[in-house]
């Protein structure tokens, strides 16, 4: 067919030749027209076509669910696929509409709240996928983890201060590394004998020295001893025991162990084992009052205690002795109950009337009733006064109830049990129904550092007064050790009979490895910067080198008066968790868990300060 029958306008019969430059201008514009009309309806018809969406949704939307839908659905038949379509290309712009609002809404919060809810979104997978996963079933909320300051410190610039530090970590190196040769597992080590050993204090629970001495290796930057120390608690240590611990006990050295730890290291494994260890620990809280038994067995729950304690009394020093690590557990944890139960000691506590204004160390959980009118400073009520105080540092100081109960006991402590010796020797005596006996403990000790640690927010212009109270402590305890044979301190020493400063009693005249008197040094150096803390702690340095060391690491000794030593073939767990590392940090520099941001367990485990725990 020739192309001028379907050209019907533009064609002229008279023509020979039909060249298209030989159109007229009218003809050649109709053409024109119909050419791009034609283009146009072409154009158009596109976007009539069923399968345009689809195109569109490939290019901009490249989604899976529209894939699987369209290729492998049951209404992948073609009439059913243009509704299908259409279902999902509604939802994709519902979603899209839904999305764009959000982020409308995200960006008119302020940043904080947008971090919490990102936390918040991140706390809830992680529960998620570790409800799916926990072997141990504790599922822990999400905790972003940040290096605190002061973990490991800078060498002293003094080379006299260096080499003394330097020395104290090969203590620590012996008294470790005995441990492990001789021990490895066991609760402590016997270093004459060379060969493990547990007190009842912890049952069958194993690995003492391990937990306590953990924080120590790290701040000595002991890392390859540090690394045994985790492999051991990641596969070793076990809670799952049928076996009578004390509360008190197992929680200042394991829970508090564990907590530092994990504040120095990050670990996860340290904050899921101290959690499961604070939640087996939680039976002992019931009880009438809520005032928890001294011991408890781990696997039964039940409680009972100790039968020689007044009239089946619970004990001032270890009720009162698990704030610091329960508020810590709380907040490890997301469960408040850990913080409810040591808040309602405070509360059983305040409802109380005090003789004279003091805490008797016996109170009958059943009753509520204080047992034996016995106050002390020392063995039994010793860390609940420290506990009042930390607690409140710990608060950043928040915790005006913990504030208010510290500085009042001890006004009453001042009042009724501080005496001066006849030669200026300021000691803290014991009372007995309203009898003083003057006798100070070793234990009693730790309070030079604690008043030293108070005394800046003393109220009423006590500050000096109480830097002084606590200066005059740590000379006394000091004498107590100068006034030996050994020159190591005795576990008690009287103000009577002519003496001073003096264990009369042989029963009282043993060492066994405490910390308290340098634990005291330590406050006072880092208050003062008074040179003589640090000789004073070289003193016992060196006492302990001569005396306590054997080939198969530190002994106590039973007789620090005695020209030499009887050993009693213990290394206490203590001796690495406080006594070196006390030693070390009072050779260390200031910036060294730094007091400004961590505060220490009575077992001396550094917890931060909770105010540094929210920001995350
Ligand atoms: C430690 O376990 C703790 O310091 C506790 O508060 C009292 N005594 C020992 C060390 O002497």
């Amino acid at each position: 067919m020739p192309v001028a029958t379907l050209l019907p306008f533009t064609a002229t019969p008279n023509r020979k030749s039909a060249s298209p430059t030989s159109f007229r201008l009218t003809e050649k514009f109709i053409l024109l027209l119909v050419f791009s009309a034609f283009i146009t309806l072409c154009f158009g018809a596109i976007f009539f076509l069923p399968d345009s969406s689809k195109l569109l949704s490939g290019v901009f939307f490249h989604s899976s669910a529209v894939e699987t839908n369209t290729h492998t659905g049951p209404d992948s038949s073609d009439a059913g696929s243009a509704g299908n379509d259409d279902r999902l290309l509604a939802k994709i712009k519902k979603d899209h509409e839904k999305a764009l609002l959000e982020a409308k809404d995200t960006l008119q919060k302020l940043p904080d709240v947008i971090q919490n809810d990102i936390l918040a979104d991140k706390a809830k997978v992680t529960k998620e996928s570790m409800g799916k996963g926990a072997k141990d079933g504790n599922n822990l909320p999400f905790i972003e983890y940040h290096r605190p300051p002061g973990a490991t410190g800078l060498e002293p610039q003094d080379p006299e201060t260096r080499e003394r530090r330097a020395k104290i970590k090969e203590m620590m190196k012996h008294a470790w590394d005995s441990y492990k040769q001789y021990a490895w597992g066991s609760n402590e080590l016997r270093p004459v004998s060379k060969h493990g050993h547990s007190s009842n204090l912890f049952g069958s629970i194993k690995g003492a020295t391990i937990v306590d001495a953990l924080d120590t290796l790290y701040i000595m930057e002991m890392f390859e001893e540090f690394d045994a120390a985790t492999d051991w608690v990641e596969k070793s240590l076990d809670f799952n025991v049928n076996a009578e611990v004390s509360v008190f006990e197992v929680n200042i050295r394991f829970v508090g162990g564990l907590l530092s730890a994990y504040y120095l290291s990050g670990k996860e494994v340290f904050r899921r084992k101290a959690v499961e260890l604070g939640e087996k620990l939680l039976p002992a809280f019931k009880t009438p009052t809520g005032i928890p038994w001294a011991l408890l067995n781990l696997k039964s729950g039940i409680g009972r205690n100790w039968p020689w304690a007044s009239g089946g009394s619970s004990i001032l020093a270890e009720y009162g002795t698990l704030h610091l690590e329960f508020m810590h557990l709380s907040r490890l944890s997301g469960n408040s109950e850990f913080a409810q139960k040591v808040m309602n000691i405070r509360k059983v506590l305040n409802r109380l009337e005090k003789p004279q204004g003091l805490y008797p160390n016996y109170l009958n959980p059943n009753s509520g009733q204080w047992g034996q009118h016995h106050v002390s400073v020392g063995g039994l009520g010793d860390s609940f006064y420290e506990y009042l105080l930390k607690a409140w540092l710990m608060s950043d100081k928040t915790d005006e109830e913990g504030k208010k109960m510290y500085y009042d006991a001890l006004q009453a402590i001042e009042t009724n049990l501080m005496r001066k010796s006849t030669n200026g020797l300021t000691y803290i005596a014991e009372w007995k129904g309203g009898l003083l006996e003057h006798k100070m403990g070793h234990l009693t000790c730790f309070a030079g550092g604690m008043i030293a640690l108070g005394a800046d927010g003393a109220p009423g212009d006590k500050t000096g007064h109480q830097m002084e109270q606590a200066a005059e402590i740590a000379r006394t305890c000091h004498e107590s050790y100068a006034r030996t044979t050994l020159k190591l301190g005795p576990e008690a020493f009287r103000f009577d009979g002519g003496v001073e400063a003096i264990a009369t009693r042989q029963n009282e005249k043993y060492f066994i490895l405490r910390p308290e008197v340098i634990e005291t040094y330590m406050y006072m150096w880092r208050f003062t910067h008074d040179p003589k803390y640090r000789e004073w702690g070289w003193e016992a340095v060196q006492a302990l080198e001569q005396h306590c060391r054997v080939d198969g690491g530190y002994s106590g000794i039973r007789d620090v008066y005695a020209s030499s030593p009887n050993y009693d073939d213990v290394q206490q767990s203590f001796y690495l968790a406080e006594t070196l590392k006390y030693l070390y940090l009072l050779f260390s520099e200031d910036d060294h868990l730094p007091f400004e941001h961590w505060v220490f367990n009575t077992e001396a485990h550094p917890l931060e300060l909770l105010v540094f725990l929210k920001k995350e």
